[in-house]
């Protein structure tokens, strides 16, 4: 594994200021994802710093998504345990190309947003591990009502290998159910796999994706934005304390 693939060099190429000279489509560009820091210059709102990348994309909730805790909540979004590492817009009718988050209150502890690279990913996964990946698809479907603007078609049926549009090099664009939580806002399985070779091949994803050389963890500060290329990274969250603020703002674009 080289610099360029290794998350843990990444990371420190891929942050920027906020303001208007910003150089962050270049780095989203380069790296799937950039950090924006606060900036003496100004900070351009999150909507405009979204703009050039595309149209926002509507869900049940409309484009602006408020990710905090929300009591009697059916949906994991706004629960304070972990979320699985994912893709966006499997189940919304919507496609979603970046996703866009600004960080309003911080939580004092855990909550971090999870990015793995797919670069990173095919660099490190065992060659058996790719292999299966690309012989199979993996279906989701949604457990909550409301969230997401419901597809015509049914339940998404996915190849977990895409090709990036960027660099034309294989991209992971997969959920993965794992560890098993049935209170989680979708659920995922490998077309034709048992309950138990489902848990195992997510387990062995879950695996890869968790390594620092593919996985960076974003710690929150007030006033920081993270972009991601929905397409290039895959994103999840750490859980964080029941009685810890964390509110973060999404505006997703395609
Ligand atoms: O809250 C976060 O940091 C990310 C949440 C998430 O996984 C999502 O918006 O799809």
């Amino acid at each position: 594994m080289d610099s360029i693939t290794d998350m843990r060099h990444i990371v420190a190429d891929a942050r920027c200021g906020r303001g208007p000279s910003s150089a962050y489509l270049e780095k989203l560009e380069r790296h799937g994802f950039v950090v924006l820091e606060p900036d003496d210059e100004g900070s351009v709102s999150l909507e405009d710093l979204m703009a050039p990348l595309g149209v926002p994309v509507s869900y049940g909730f409309g484009t602006q998504l408020i990710q905090e805790q929300r009591p009697n909540t059916e949906n994991s979004q706004f629960r304070t345990g972990a979320i699985p590492m994912h893709v966006d817009g499997h189940l919304n009718a919507n496609p979603v190309s970046y996703i866009g988050l600004e960080c309003l209150e911080a939580p004092y502890e855990g909550g971090e947003t999870l990015v793995a690279n797919s670069r990173a990913f095919f660099a490190m996964a065992p060659d058996d591990l790719v292999e299966t990946l690309r012989e199979i698809k993996v279906e989701y479907w949604s457990k909550v009502s409301g969230f997401y603007a419901e597809r015509p078609d049914g339940n998404p049926v996915v190849a977990p290998v895409q090709v990036d549009p960027v660099t034309g090099e294989d991209a992971l664009c997969v959920g993965v159910d794992y560890p098993e939580d049935p209170s989680r806002n979708f659920g995922a399985a490998v077309v034709g796999y048992s309950k138990e070779q489902n848990l195992a091949l997510f387990e062995k994803l879950a695996d890869v994706l968790s390594r620092p050389e593919v996985m960076y963890t974003h710690k929150w500060r007030v006033g920081q934005v993270l972009i991601m290329d929905n397409r290039r990274v895959v994103h999840g969250r750490a859980e964080y304390p029941v009685d810890s603020p964390r509110k973060v703002l999404r505006i997703s674009v395609a």
